[in-house]
């Protein structure tokens, strides 16, 4: 082809795919069928590879390009990225009305209503029309540069419909369909779930991999026009109209009203329509419209004057109890699960709720049958609140804890004090199983695909009966290809990872022996402490009373559990193996010029990337010293989302404080040397 009809071909074609993609992405009316879309993206690729010349950077082509990054840059706003504050009912919103009024000094005020999403704040900045850079909010002042992975998603325009220099700020997020499918995938691979929408958004933008966001499903709205070079805009609304007019995709759920009266009955409208969107909102803001007004009004330290941002309560349903399950955990209690018919809330679709123990139940007075009130505890884990008695309908049935173990038939047992019930049996198969998922789970062994369904399925064809079976398993990979969903690859992958955790530090392998009362704090402490297992295995009960974090019934259980014949032929067996018995981090006596040595650090609220185990084994094992409170005594506070009182106190004591970000950054440049 001659190069000039290569270039107004590539250039129609461009116009048709951005036409394309935004009625699909955007206005959510496509035209064409999926297959045609691909046709045309094909054609412009082809153009492409035979001029590569005329490739730019907007060309609907490159939305993923770019090889992974070694780290995200700083970004510093421009203007700060402010947070919202908040209303929590119908008295809060009046008060914000009257504030706002009396300090504009009359009674008409035009408010704009929008639903408040879910997910990441960004900014994005354009110039002369072309996306140059997106950033994450980070802590207001300084965030991280994401525009590799933000280029990726499809809502957010390469290049606008006018040549404007501009920023805007908005939400990208995971619709909830996406969340829940990518969550299927990565519970059948046996990686860690992510809690909500909110965390798998943020999960996906932090990868440095842009592939990886690619591959992710996620959209924005845009809600705010920052700086706009040369053009005027009098008001909230306007801003709306325009943005949206230059390509961006904006919520249309958004009204104006010129009374608190009607807002109020605008917002509370939403707790019922709120569960039927196909994303999560967590509430929804009000802003004064016109832009002199918010000029009168100015900011706080924190947030506008002029905005607020009205907390939905937490998300509620009702459905059906149809059954109770009970099932035995590693330890031998025995909890009953409520089966509840699968109600959406909140984001994900709920199937069960914890019941606890019996007392619970017969607490609410559960029958099976009873319609109940669901809701998720701090948003993630779900129960169940209370009962409709109401709506019985006579024929519920009342449930009976068994008194015998669903798996091996011996007695359950009461053990003290407990409300638990326990089945006592050393060889239930209930505890082995449970035992071993146990074992490979992501605090202790953290075997990557081994997760609680193939453990089960291993266990259940007899492959593996003891965790250092485990081990043996690459003797019999013939056996293992060809199980339920397990391919030659991913057995060989599996049984790569099981290699690989042999190398593991011996706290890890503590942990995961599930010593009764040895959580994973103690695992590491003792692990530091005696250095090897062999060492610790010696231990008498004073010597272990003698730690300071190790009390005497923690100390009973050691020595009571090192002293059964079957734990050393298990540890034999795991030593034959190959697996390490030594303690790998760098022992605290000999820490002293570890990065975090002799500091005192404060976790506080949530982290999107890490747990908060995960964040507290970093700084450990960096010599550091994780507390619980702020005092005057913290080297540094480390504050995630949501943070409250703690990230407070830490400012007023003048105690460093980091955000998710900035510690990510320190512990890749403390572990680089
Ligand atoms: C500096 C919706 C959310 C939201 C604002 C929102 C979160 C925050 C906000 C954005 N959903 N709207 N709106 N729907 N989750 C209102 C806080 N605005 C700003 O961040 C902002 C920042 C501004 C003005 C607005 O001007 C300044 C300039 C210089 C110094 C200080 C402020």
């Amino acid at each position: 082809m001659e190069r000039l009809a290569a270039e107004q071909r590539i250039e129609e074609l461009r116009k048709q795919i951005n036409h394309h993609n935004r009625l699909y992405h955007i206005e959510d009316r496509p035209e064409i069928t999926d297959q045609e879309y691909d046709v045309l993206m094909r054609e412009l690729q082809t153009l492409e590879d035979l001029f590569p010349d005329m490739v730019t950077p907007d060309s609907p082509t490159q939305r993923v390009g770019g090889a992974p990054l070694a780290a995200f840059e700083k970004v510093v706003h421009k203007t700060p990225m402010l947070s919202l504050a908040n209303a929590f009912g119908e008295a809060d919103l009046r008060d914000f009305d009257r504030r706002v009024r009396q300090t504009l000094g009359r009674d008409e005020v035009s408010y704009v209503c929008e639903l408040k999403i879910d997910g990441l704040a960004v900014s994005l900045q354009y110039e002369n029309g072309y996306f140059i850079q997106g950033s994450t909010r980070g802590d207001g002042q300084t965030g991280e540069d994401i525009t590799q992975n933000l280029r990726t998603i499809r809502s957010i325009p390469l290049r606008l419909t006018r040549p404007v220099t501009l920023e805007v700020r908005g939400e990208a997020f995971m619709p909830k369909r996406a969340f829940e499918k990518l969550n299927k995938e990565r519970e059948a691979q046996g990686e860690a779930l992510f809690a909500n929408p909110r965390n798998s958004a943020a999960g996906s933008l932090r990868q440095l991999d842009p592939k990886i966001a690619a591959s992710r499903s996620l959209d924005t709205f845009i809600y705010g026009l920052g700086e706009l070079e040369g053009e005027t805009v009098e008001s909230h609304s306007q801003a709306l109209e325009l943005m949206g007019s230059l390509g961006f995709k904006i919520n249309p759920e958004w009204r104006v009203f010129t009374s608190i009266d009607d807002v109020i009955t605008f917002v509370e409208g939403w707790v019922e329509k709120r569960p039927h969107l196909p994303y999560e909102i967590d509430g929804m803001v009000i802003k004064v419209d016109r832009y002199a007004d918010q000029r009168a009004l100015g900011f706080t330290a924190k947030s506008p004057r002029w905005a607020i941002a009205y907390k939905f309560p937490a998300e509620e349903a009702v459905t059906r109890l149809v059954g109770i399950e009970i099932s035995v955990g590693r330890t031998g209690v025995v909890t009953p699960t409520a089966l509840l018919d699968p109600v959406g809330i909140a984001g994900t679709t709920v199937k069960r709720a914890s019941l606890h123990n019996e007392d619970i139940i017969r607490e609410k007075g559960l029958l099976i049958g009873d319609s109940v009130i669901v809701r998720k505890a701090g948003d993630i884990i779900p129960e169940i609140v209370a009962v409709l008695p109401d709506r019985r309908k006579g024929d519920e049935q009342p449930f009976h804890m068994p008194t015998h173990c669903p798996e091996c038939g011996s007695e359950l047992v009461r053990l003290d004090e407990e409300v638990a019930l326990r089945c006592i049996n050393p060889d239930c198969p209930a505890l082995i199983r449970e035992g071993m998922i146990h074992f490979v789970s992501r605090l202790a062994m953290n075997i990557e695909g081994l997760g609680e369904k193939v453990v089960s399925q291993l266990f259940a064809k007899g492959l593996i009966g003891s965790v250092a079976d485990i081990y043996y398993l690459k003797e019999r990979r013939e056996e293992l290809i060809g199980l339920e969903r397990m391919g030659e690859k991913s057995v060989d992958n599996l049984l790569d990872a099981i290699e690989a955790s042999k190398q593991n530090s011996l706290e890890r392998l503590l942990f995961g022996l599930g010593i009764r009362l040895v959580g994973s704090k103690a695992a590491r402490v003792l692990a530091e402490h005696f250095g090897s297992l062999d060492r610790l295995m010696q231990a008498t009960q004073e010597e272990l009373m003698a730690i300071d974090e190790i009390g005497p019934k923690m100390a009973e259980s050691i020595v009571a559990y090192f002293s059964l014949p079957q734990v050393g032929d298990l540890i034999k067996r795991l030593e034959a193996a190959g697996v390490n018995t030594l303690y790998k981090g760098v022992r605290l006596a000999e820490a002293a010029d570890l990065p975090f040595s002799g500091k005192t650090v404060v976790l506080t609220g949530t982290l999107a990337t890490l747990t908060r185990q995960e964040a507290e084994e970093k700084i450990t094992s960096m010599g550091g010293k994780v507390t619980g409170s702020v005092s005057a005594k913290t080297d540094l506070v480390i504050a995630g989302e949501k943070a409250g009182s703690k990230l407070e106190k830490a400012q007023k004591l003048g105690v460093a404080v980091l955000d998710e970000a900035g510690f990510l950054e320190l512990l890749k440049q403390m572990t680089a040397h």
